[in-house]
């Protein structure tokens, strides 16, 4: 495994974003484990977090020229991401959402850097069956930017329908979109690293189970 997975996965753990147990999804399904970005709370994490993200993002070369961070969870990790590059020697410029618009003052509902003409990185937490990245993509479009590409922390290999097709949600976005979707890790990653740690080996039996049921081929 690449180092920025393992280093990632470690930070996750230490974090306590990284749990195991039964969680319910957005998608109603029942998860043995549960991946919450807002772990990372303090400069140190999401330091350590964004530096995984940009080594990921340099591995692949993706071209962009704006991060957008869809909120919440999107907005501290493009964020941080902004800072880690500008860390790097590059200033790159950052946009992101409100929830709700505004109706006063400078109005709308982005924030930030002006998306029009530029090749937008979404920036997220996590990608299950797709739809958060969706919303994001329409965001970007309706701001007269244009997508470039989805970067997130942990692909969860999931197939959105698994009777039909066991193509993952990141793929299926990746090929109708005709976009990169980098991730930092992913569940075979948390699978191979599960593998090799005493802590985690009790839970892999249950992560196997569950990506039976529930996982890509991939
Ligand atoms: P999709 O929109 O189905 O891709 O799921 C992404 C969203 O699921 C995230 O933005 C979270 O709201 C939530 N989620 C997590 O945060 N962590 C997980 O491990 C799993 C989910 C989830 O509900 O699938």
């Amino acid at each position: 495994m690449t180092d920025h997975r393992t280093r990632f996965l470690q930070l996750a753990l230490r974090a306590e974003a990284l749990r195991f147990g039964e969680f319910t999804l957005k998608s109603g399904r029942q998860s043995p484990y549960f991946f919450n970005a807002g772990r990372f709370d303090s400069g140190t994490a999401l330091a350590e977090l964004a530096a995984c993200y940009a080594d990921a993002i340099d591995g692949h070369g993706v071209g962009f020229d704006l991060l957008f961070g869809p909120a919440y969870k999107g907005i501290p990790l493009a964020t941080a991401l902004a800072c880690e590059y500008a860390r790097r020697g590059r200033d790159l410029p950052l946009a992101f959402n409100r929830k709700e618009a505004k109706t006063h003052g400078e109005g709308g509902s982005l924030i930030g850097a002006p998306l029009q003409g530029r090749k937008v990185l979404i920036v997220d937490d996590v990608i299950t069956a797709g739809t958060a990245i969706r919303e994001a993509l329409s965001i970007i479009r309706d701001g007269g930017g244009e997508p470039a590409g989805i970067v997130i922390a942990l692909d969860r290999q999931e197939a959105v329908d698994p009777a039909t097709s066991r193509r993952s949600a990141a793929q299926t976005v990746a090929a109708d979109q005709g976009l990169p979707v980098i991730a930092v890790a992913n569940l075979s990653d948390l699978l191979t690293f599960a593998g090799g740690n005493a802590e985690l080996s009790s839970q892999r039996e249950r992560l196997l189970a569950y990506r039976d049921a529930y996982g890509s081929q991939t």
